[in-house]
């Protein structure tokens, strides 16, 4: 738990913001173009510089490889830092090749399984010129039918794949491992839940922890108690922040269910360990891009000023006393109070917008992106470009 005054605390929060939040996404049925959208990767990490410019919380950005590949790096880590802007985490992306069909580092084709793993070691590369410090693994891989493979034979190659990056990850990174319990897979997901990835980090070592993204339980999970259990155990390692009331729906986050996003933090800011990775993975499908990025953030933002409130004393004593609704109370008086003068002040303290979505609605930020990168395209593009 900090020591430091909410307005503190929350000054020093960072948000790291997805490059493929900015760009193209759809559903299976259509993608829509954005008037303005980024045509490449240096247009997402300008948005991504305008959200920090507004909301002074979002420094740095998470890469998906090959979406964001271009030739010379150190042009594009350039162009992040006179943004303003750090590279966040590298996403190694084993997802779209027709080679991954049945699996990519659990395929039973030994030539599948190198072409993945050769893929993940040179994100590592990727990682150390752009000055990274973490690796964030999601895989799709999974089977759609009982018999389809052997579920055992697809962990142990899951097993050795990784075993291999993690002894090339270079000391200044980290291995996050996502879990998703189903989609695209829909019979069995080789990582499903909190328990198959923190089985595999505690497997490869202390650098390997577990990245929880909101959107990847089954309906009613106490995502809030994975978040202590990880905690307390010293492996958690992140989240990928966004929302949903059905599935993998990657909504805003705090658009849907608020109160666990504030419980979420709750979690968070009464822990000894230090705030993880926060990320945020979210697909803009129909509403405008930057301003749901800003949002996001925002939303954020007030969850933790949220948390940051919450009566610790008076908490742990109700708790003590075993006085149900005192403690339930303590956090309700928390969640109830409105914290966006707080977080008003903290962002103009930081040189940001006091009201982000509104001073982007005047800036004249959206007109001119559309001005100079164009309106919709005629044809429909790919996801997360
Ligand atoms: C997945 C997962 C990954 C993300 C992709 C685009 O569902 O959440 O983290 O990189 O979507
Ligand atoms: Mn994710
Ligand atoms: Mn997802």
């Amino acid at each position: 738990m900090t020591d430091l005054t909410p307005e503190q605390a929350l000054s020093r929060l960072e948000i790291e913001t997805p490059s493929w939040g900015y760009g193209d996404s759809g559903t299976r049925f259509a993608t829509f173009q954005q008037p303005g959208r980024p045509r490449d990767v240096f247009e997402r990490l300008d948005d991504a510089a305008e959200v920090q410019r507004l909301t002074g919380t979002a420094p740095s950005v998470a890469l998906h490889f090959p979406w964001d590949q271009v030739d010379d790096l150190g042009a594009l880590r350039a162009h992040a830092e006179q943004g303003g802007l750090r590279i966040g985490a590298v996403n190694p992306n084993l997802f779209q090749d027709p080679d991954y069909k049945l699996g990519s580092i659990t395929h039973p084709d030994a030539g599948v399984r190198r072409k993945a793993t050769d893929h993940l070691l040179e994100c590592l590369k990727i990682a150390e010129e752009l000055g990274s410090t973490a690796q964030s693994l999601w895989f799709a891989d999974g089977t759609n039918y009982p018999g389809q493979d052997d579920l055992v034979g697809r962990r142990r190659r899951l097993l050795e794949c990784l075993g291999e990056v993690y002894a090339a990850l270079p000391e200044d990174q980290e291995l996050l491992v996502e879990y998703k319990l189903f989609e695209p897979a829909f019979y069995a997901t080789d990582l499903a839940d909190w328990g198959s990835s923190l089985l595999v980090c505690q497997k490869l070592g202390e650098r390997a922890r577990v990245l929880v993204d909101l959107g990847h339980h089954a309906q009613g999970t106490n995502v809030e108690q994975i978040v202590a259990l990880l905690g307390e155990e010293g492996r958690l390692g992140g989240f990928h922040f966004n929302n949903r009331k059905y599935a993998d729906d990657d909504l805003i986050v705090g658009s849907v269910n608020p109160f666990e996003l504030f419980l979420i933090f709750c979690e968070l800011a009464g822990s000894e360990h230090p705030i993880p990775r926060l990320t945020i993975d979210q697909a803009h499908n129909v509403e405008a891009k930057v301003e749901a990025m800003v949002l996001s953030v925002v939303n954020i933002q007030e969850a933790y000023a949220k948390a940051l409130l919450v009566d610790r004393d008076a908490l742990a004593a109700a708790q003590a006393a075993g006085d149900v609704l005192a403690g339930h109370s303590a956090l309700l008086d928390a969640y109830r109070t409105d914290v966006r003068p707080l977080c008003a002040k903290v962002r103009a303290g930081l040189g940001a917008a006091e009201d982000p979505v509104a001073a982007l609605r005047a800036s004249g930020y959206v007109e001119k992106i559309t001005e100079e990168r164009g309106a919709t395209a005629a044809v429909a593009g790919g996801w997360g470009r």
